[in-house]
């Protein structure tokens, strides 16, 4: 594998659906290619992409991962390609978005029954937003209900006429015809011909001298049109369809010439760092990498799955971290065939290796030649949107819990690990309930720890509507040394923008200058414990305007307390209010459910703020508070029938309706009350 030239190399990552074939393809590929010596299926445990546990259990992909193999197609030279399976379910889109921000090419993988589904946008989208060149395989031909032409045409309805076959199925779907083999017609008739044509239109339109070629009537050589079409697809003009079945394995070899033809190399393709300065991808350049996936081997331990961009990465050598700014040393790495791995002595673009044991080393950092400084621009991911409050069933494993949480987070970036410190809750968040059940069973399997998820508490807080006067006179002067302070204050709703919270408004020494501190503890203490239902005030201004002091019984505790009872003096009078957390939900749903959508979303307090239409979905952006979308991912999809999928951000504070708001404050008490006795 050592002396394998850029030019020879095609990186790109398997994309689309759930269950649209992306991982049989796989199996097919790596049984065609030799790299497996059976030809595994997901269907039956024995795929090769498909090896962890928690795959095998539920037949579907969770996890990216990067294969390496040989291809040498006939009377050309070797090939290497480096193919990235992902998994099409929402829960692990963070996955797909990884695997596609490193790779020179998505295959954009349709199911020829099901035909263009939801996460075939999704998948079309990632691309789209990265400016990946793409290409679709059509896959399942040999099904019954099957239908290459109809799943073609779907395609091309949606993304134009750059969407042309370069294999199509004879009818009988029992042959694939490749366009661009050497004599197409003779299988495939005028449709050969004429789809011949217009992909060798398109590469010949990818450069003037060959477009003048062209229309004059000469032949492009052959050389001309292979530089050409690879650019046409690098560019985004020409997206190349095929035709395959991953069970018959009919289509792969012209799929694998194709392959070899159409794909551009990753000396085609230009990459940018974060500052748009292109990096040069040639061996003897200096070393470029990128970190997209960060794995915890059980064996290996961490394991940094690295995208070559340019240079040459040697076993035992110094690198550089550019994003750490700190240095590496690699010893050993590999290229990674699902869980094999083969040591590899020397990588170059287009490579995916995995370095072990990197001490610094994380998802989304660069790494480069000592003496580089250069960055790549970190892998976006969405906002998670489902949260479950954690808790170990077994008192003391607090600390496994919490190594594991970590684990699990680090490993997948669209977990999200908090301590909420307004509720004290340890959360768990991601993309869906599947993708945390898996992390809970990771965690149960790999750190022995028992855990429970519960729905988290809202974080609610507490502001007033209108002024309060509040005074309190703290005064205690039997026996001994008394305690004495008195506090006048007014409290009034805070202006956006007003930064201005606690005013010093005392005239004439009401209360001395040295215990002004002692009554602003107060009240921010106060303010902390609420004035309805114990939480947070917010958004209010205070000002303290008078009060009175002993010359030996006044003390800072003593104005301490009578500033904090004065403040909820003030509040009670200022018609208090519950505010709860208000959510930005942008759903994408078919437009059959959205009479299901609207309603349910009736039922969970929402306001419905606008509606679109994109790629055949409807878009809906509506407010809902918090406390109703905690799992609102699995009862969309279940209203959906998987086929919706959301975005939540947080929106803003509101207030809570008063007959919710007094179920909370009355739970609020009874809580309280237990707590006192
Ligand atoms: N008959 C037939 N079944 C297929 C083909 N490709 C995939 N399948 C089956 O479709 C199901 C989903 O395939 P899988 O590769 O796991 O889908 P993925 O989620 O896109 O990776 C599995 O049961 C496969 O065996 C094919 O070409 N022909
Ligand atoms: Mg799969």
């Amino acid at each position: 594998m050592k002396d394998m030239p850029v030019a020879q190399v095609r990186n790109f990552a398997l994309l689309g659906h759930t269950g649209s074939g992306k991982t049989a393809l796989l199996d097919a590929l790596l049984f065609k290619l030799g790299v497996n010596d059976r030809h595994g299926s997901p269907e039956n445990g024995t795929s090769v992409a498909d090896w962890t546990e928690e795959e095998r259990e539920r037949k579907i992909s969770i996890w990216a991962k990067p294969f390496d193999a040989r291809f040498t197609p006939a009377g050309g030279a070797a090939h290497r390609l480096v193919i990235a399976d992902t998994p099409g379910y929402a829960d692990f889109v963070g996955q797909a978005i990884s695997a596609a921000a490193v790779a020179d090419l998505g295959v954009v993988v349709i199911d020829a029954v099901a035909g263009i589904q939801v996460g075939t946008h999704r998948a079309w989208r990632q691309c789209e937003q990265r400016k990946l060149p793409r290409a679709i395989v059509i896959t399942g031909i040999d099904r019954e209900n099957a239908d290459f032409d109809t799943a073609a045409n779907a395609a091309i309805g949606l993304w134009g006429s750059r969407c042309i076959p370069a294999t199509f199925p004879n009818a009988a779907r029992t042959k694939i015809i490749d366009v661009l083999a050497a004599a197409p017609e003779a299988e495939g008739g005028e449709r050969a011909a004429e789809l011949r044509s217009r992909l060798i239109e398109a590469a010949a339109e990818t450069d003037d001298a060959l477009v003048e070629k062209y229309l004059g009537g000469e032949e492009l050589s052959a050389a001309e049109i292979a530089k050409g079409l690879r650019a046409a697809v690098a560019g985004g003009v020409l997206t190349p369809m095929f035709a395959v079945s991953a069970k018959t394995m009919v289509g792969l070899p012209e799929l694998l010439d194709n392959i070899v033809r159409l794909f551009p190399s990753p000396l085609e393709r230009a990459v940018s760092d974060a500052e748009g300065k292109t990096v040069d991808p040639a061996p003897t350049a200096p070393f470029a990498g990128f970190v997209w996936r960060s794995i915890l081997d059980p064996f290996v331990g961490q394991l940094s799955l690295v995208r070559v961009y340019g240079g040459t990465l040697r076993s035992d050598s110094e690198i550089f971290n550019a994003s750490k700014q700190q240095k590496e040393r690699v010893g050993a790495f590999y290229f990674l065939n699902g869980k094999k791995q083969d040591p590899a002595p020397e990588a170059h673009a287009g490579d995916i290796v995995a370095i072990p044991k990197l001490k610094h080393t994380g998802l989304n950092d660069t790494l480069c030649a000592p003496g580089s400084t250069f960055r790549f621009a970190p892998i976006l991911f969405p906002n998670p949107v489902m949260t479950f409050a954690v808790s170990c069933k077994t008192q003391g494993d607090e600390d496994k819990l919490s190594i594991g949480l970590r684990r699990a987070a680090d490993e997948d970036p669209t977990l999200r690990v908090e301590r909420n410190t307004e509720t004290h809750e340890l959360t768990i968040s991601g993309m869906g309930d599947v993708q945390l059940q898996v992390a809970v069973e990771n965690m149960r399997k790999h750190n022995k720890v028992e855990v429970e998820l519960h729905t988290p508490k809202v974080a609610y807080k507490e502001t007033i509507t209108a002024r309060g006067e509040g005074h309190y006179k703290h005064k205690k002067q039997s026996g001994g040394r008394g305690q004495y302070g008195e506090v006048y204050l007014r409290v009034e709703p805070r202006a956006p923008g007003d930064e201005e919270w606690f005013v010093d408004a005392i005239v004439g020494g009401a209360i001395p200058g040295n215990f002004v501190p002692a009554v602003q503890k107060g009240v921010v203490e106060g303010l902390q414990r609420g004035a309805l239902a114990g939480y947070p005030v917010i958004n209010v201004k205070i000002t303290v305007y008078d009060g009175s002091y002993h010359d030996v019984d006044s003390s800072e505790i003593a104005f301490k307390i009578a500033a904090e009872r004065a403040l909820r003096d003030g509040l009670s009078k200022a018609r208090p209010v519950l505010l709860e957390p208000i959510m930005k939900l942008t759903i994408q749903a078919p437009d059959q459910c959205m009479g299901d959508v609207t309603g349910d979303l009736n039922h969970r307090r929402g306001r419905i703020l606008g509606m679109d239409s994109q790629d055949g979905l409807q878009i809906i952006v509506a407010e809902v508070p918090q406390a109703e979308v905690f799992q609102y991912s699995s009862q969309l999809r279940s209203m959906t029938g998987g086929r919706g999928s959301f975005d939540l951000e947080f929106s803003r504070m509101d207030t809570v309706p008063s007959n919710i708001a007094q179920r909370i404050i009355a739970e609020a008490q009874k809580h309280k009350q237990e707590e006192e006795e």
